[in-house]
């Protein structure tokens, strides 16, 4: 079985395998410097697109692929369909729900992260920028705002001016994303639905202070199997 792992869910399922013993391989994309251990055994990197996928499940015979990558891991997810669909092996993909809006809560929704760039022209306000490093280039377009950037691993460079960066890697607490935007004087959050519980207390912190969020909707991905739970994980798993 071979894990697209790098979200909570993921390694929830990979504890939940390696108790059952099941023959089991976690990847990760190799995105940060010390991504957590997990209790099966690692591999680290791309596999060379859907081509690569599909040698890798041929050379070891992988029978099963579940995709428990981050929503906003879309080309994972795309040659993940593809590559199980040329090597015809079973896929499934562990998702969680999008953050739906609650009473309180000030969203205003961009389609993807261009959209959120352009959200953000205007005078400069101090902004929580959430969405993590890789697309932080993007931003630099608006160089006017303060932004509070919150990255899993320290940065050679920022692409932006006034910027104040915080280390840390999730799941974050309501406490800890309060003290953090009340000492920064969030104006505006920009998050990803990322759904799940790890990213979710800036947006409950920002309906608790009143605070507008910007969000970005999840990239639209191909039909596959989807899946909610480990528990239905393990029971798709047994029902070849
Ligand atoms: C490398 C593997 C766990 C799983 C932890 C989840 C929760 C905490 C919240 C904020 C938002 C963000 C970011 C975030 C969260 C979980 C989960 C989640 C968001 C690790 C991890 C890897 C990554 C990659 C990283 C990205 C970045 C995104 C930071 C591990 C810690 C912003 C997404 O510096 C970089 O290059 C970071 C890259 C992709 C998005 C981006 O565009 O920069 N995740 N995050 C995975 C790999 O190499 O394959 O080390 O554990 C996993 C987790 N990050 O329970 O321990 O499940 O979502 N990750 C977002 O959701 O907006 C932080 O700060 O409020
Ligand atoms: P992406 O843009 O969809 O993928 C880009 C390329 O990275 C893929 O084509 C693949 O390379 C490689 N890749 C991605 N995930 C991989 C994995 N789990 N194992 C092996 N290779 C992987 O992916 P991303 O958004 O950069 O996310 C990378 C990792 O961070 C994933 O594990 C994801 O779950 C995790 N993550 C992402 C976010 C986010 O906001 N994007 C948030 C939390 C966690 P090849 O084409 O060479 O195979």
């Amino acid at each position: 079985m071979l894990i697209l792992g790098g979200t909570t869910e993921a390694n929830a399922l990979a504890k939940a395998i390696a108790e059952q013993g099941i023959a089991a391989v976690y990847s990760y994309a190799g995105r940060v410097e010390s991504p957590r251990p997990q209790p099966l055994p690692v591999r680290v990197g791309g596999f060379g697109g859907s081509e690569g996928l599909a040698e890798y499940i041929r050379k070891y015979a992988v029978t099963h692929v579940v995709d428990a990558t981050h929503p906003f891991a879309a080309q994972m997810s795309r040659n993940a369909i593809e590559a199980c669909r040329t090597t015809q092996t079973p896929l499934a993909a562990l998702t969680r729900a999008a953050w739906a809006l609650q009473p309180g809560d000030t969203w205003h929704h961009v389609p993807d992260i261009a959209a959120a760039v352009d959200a953000l022209s205007g005078d400069a306000q101090r902004v929580f920028l959430a969405v993590g490093r890789m697309h932080l280039e993007d931003f630099a377009a608006q160089p006017q705002h303060h932004y509070l950037l919150r990255l899993v691993d320290d940065p050679e460079s920022l692409p932006l001016p006034n910027a104040e960066v915080v280390v840390a890697r999730g799941p974050f607490t309501e406490s800890e994303d309060r003290a953090l935007m009340l000492r920064h004087g969030t104006q505006l959050v920009v998050s990803k639905n990322a759904g799940g519980s790890g990213a979710r207390a800036k947006l409950d912190v920002a309906r608790a202070l009143g605070l507008p969020v910007l969000m970005i909707d999840r990239p639209v991905l191909p039909q596959r199997t989807e899946l909610s739970s480990v528990a239905q994980v393990l029971d798709w798993l047994s029902h070849p």
